[in-house]
Formats: C-alpha cells, sequence, structure tokens
C-alpha cells in the first residue's frame, strides 16, 4: 500500500509538549501544507525492513527504530513489514519531514490493515509519531487543536476552508546538513529550562488570532508579520535554554537582513519564517515570484 502526505509549514509554531509520550502540545498551531511531501509503501514481509530514499537502512539506525517503534503500537508481535519511505524534501534539516513521514506512514497503515479510520483519528494516530505530523493529513491551510484531555482525543487537526493561492512559500536552503539537535529533544530543553517560555502561551494564542483575521481577510501583510514575529519569538525561548539551542547559521542572520532591507528599503513584500534548523521559508504573493526568484537561491 503506498500513500503520499504533504510536508507542512507552520505560520504559527508548535513548540513545547504537556505531554512527552502522546506528544500532546502546550498550544494549537497552524500550517500550510506544501505540494511537496513523502511517498510511503508498506507491505507485509517476512523480515522488518526500512528504506529511506532507496537506501535500505540498518536495525539499528535511529530512523528505522522510531518508524518500527511506532508500528509496534498496532501490529502483532508476528507481524514483520516492509516500510519504504521517499522524501521529496531533505529529511532532518527542518524542512519538517518528520511530519509528512508519519503522516504517508499512517495513511498507509490503515489501507494496509484496512482501519477505514477517518481523517480525525488518522491525525491523532499521526500525532503519536510526531506532533506536526498530525497537520500533514491535509492539504492547504490546517489547524492542529491543543486540546485539554489527558488521553489526546481532542488534540488532532482541522483543515481551514481558505484557500489563497497567491500565497507562495519559498524555501531558502542554507544546510541540508543534519541538525544538531533534533527538536523533540530541543523542544523538551526549552520547556524545562527557559524562562523565556512562560509568554509562550501567550504569544500563540495572541498570533493564533492574529493569522486567522489575516487568512480571513487575505490581509498578506498581517499574515507575513505575524508568520515572522511567532518563528522569531519561538527561536528566542530556544536562546533562553540551558544549554542555549540556536539553529541558525551565519547564512541564516545574513538572509534575515537581505529580507529586512528589502521590504523596507526596497518596497519588496516579503516576509519569513524558519523552523527547527537552519534554513528559511520565505512567504510573498505570487505576483512577486519573478523578482524572488531573482533574490534567492530557492530549492
Ligand atoms: C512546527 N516544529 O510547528 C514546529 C516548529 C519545528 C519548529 O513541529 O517531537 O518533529 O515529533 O512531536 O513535530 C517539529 O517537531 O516534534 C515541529 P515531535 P516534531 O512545525
Amino acid at each position: 500500500m503506498t500513500a503520499f502526505a504533504p510536508a507542512n509549514i507552520a505560520l504559527i509554531k508548535y513548540w513545547g509538549k504537556r505531554n512527552n509520550e502522546l506528544n500532546l502540545p502546550v498550544t494549537s498551531s497552524l500550517s500550510l501544507s506544501l505540494d511537496k511531501g513523502t511517498h510511503t509503501t508498506v507491505k507485509f514481509a517476512t523480515e522488518d525492513a526500512v528504506w529511506l530514499n532507496g537506501n535500505r537502512l540498518g536495525p539499528d539506525d535511529a530512523f528505522t527504530k522510531r518508524l518500527l517503534t511506532f508500528c509496534d503500537r498496532f501490529r502483532d508481535k508476528n507481524c514483520p513489514l516492509h516500510i519504504e519511505t521517499v522524501n521529496e524534501i531533505p529529511t532532518a534539516a527542518g524542512f519538517a519531514s518528520s511530519s509528512s513521514g508519519f503522516a504517508a506512514l499512517v495513511l498507509a497503515l490503515n489501507e494496509l490493515f484496512g482501519w477505514n479510520h477517518d481523517r480525525k483519528t488518522l491525525s491523532i494516530l499521526a500525532r503519536l509519531g510526531s506532533g506536526s505530523a498530525s497537520r500533514s493529513l491535509y492539504s492547504g491551510f490546517v489547524e492542529w487543536h491543543a486540546g485539554v484531555r489527558d488521553d489526546g482525543l481532542d488534540s488532532y487537526s482541522e483543515p481551514l476552508n481558505i484557500e489563497w493561492p497567491e500565497l507562495q512559500i519559498g524555501l531558502v536552503m542554507i544546510s541540508d546538513k543534519q541538525k544538531p539537535i533534533d527538536s523533540r529533544m530541543a523542544m523538551r530543553r526549552t520547556v524545562e529550562t527557559s524562562t523565556l517560555y512562560k509568554a509562550w502561551p501567550e504569544q500563540v494564542a495572541k498570533d493564533l488570532a492574529l493569522m486567522k483575521e489575516a487568512l480571513n481577510s487575505k490581509n498578506f501583510t498581517l499574515l507575513g508579520q505575524t508568520a515572522e514575529t511567532n518563528a522569531l519569538a519561538m527561536h528566542a525561548t530556544m536562546a533562553a535554554s540551558v544549554p542555549s539551542i540556536l539553529y541558525w547559521q551565519p547564512e541564516t542572520v545574513a538572509t534575515m537582513h537581505k529580507i529586512w532591507q528589502l521590504r523596507n528599503k526596497e518596497g519588496l513584500n516579503i516576509y519569513f519564517t524558519m523552523d527547527a534548523g537552519p534554513n528559511i521559508k520565505l512567504l510573498y504573493e505570487k505576483k512577486d515570484s519573478a523578482a524572488v526568484a531573482e533574490l534567492f537561491n530557492l530549492a
């Protein structure tokens, strides 16, 4: 069984959990799915085998273990699986491939085991693999409701009924190297050690309201400003962790200054967001696509 799920980029970020085992978030978040994502094939087999982008991984590989441990939630002891994952975007470089990865895996398992689950249930199951995966069950704009229940049954994603084809996301690749600390460990350290994290839920509540206003009124400037503020606030909570977490490389900072220069001095209406990595995602409107493509080396 083969399934596809899109990667998603959060405009309002998920950063920090209230339950580490169930990936229950402290706050809600809101994302836009990309066209690209992950294709995953799952078959019954005689032994477990995990393939990533055409290479068979060893049984002790961290990716293999994470996928098979996730599958163990759903299978009997004697049910080996052959899992093939192909990412259209770089793995583990802050391009949110775990989001599409676990969403595609859950969709493939749903077919293989004949569960016939609805999307809400699949979103909850994907969340157990990776929080952001709960949002990758849908295309377009998606809100992941934090929920309040201890069992997580009200922590799932839903699509927002908004079409905005003029809105563009451009990926500026600064490094495709594996990041020094994965987002799971980084968010845990932030929650446990960053004094700035106290302010994060309030920041998200404010930004989420502004983002919905921007989406409903198609106010691109409000969308861009809110997404950029939210991403920088998330990175500020990380920077205040002990030890500090800073995903930015010198070129990340240079690109941020370039964006501000273009926006403030040259009138190009362009904003950015960033995830747990050094890369930058540009937010702009379709009418500026040619200008942006000339100014940036988009992946
Ligand atoms: C997001 N990120 O909202 C945020 C912004 C990274 C920065 O969701 O531990 O791989 O598997 O639930 O989903 C990346 O974290 O973390 C992420 P887990 P996940 O997209």
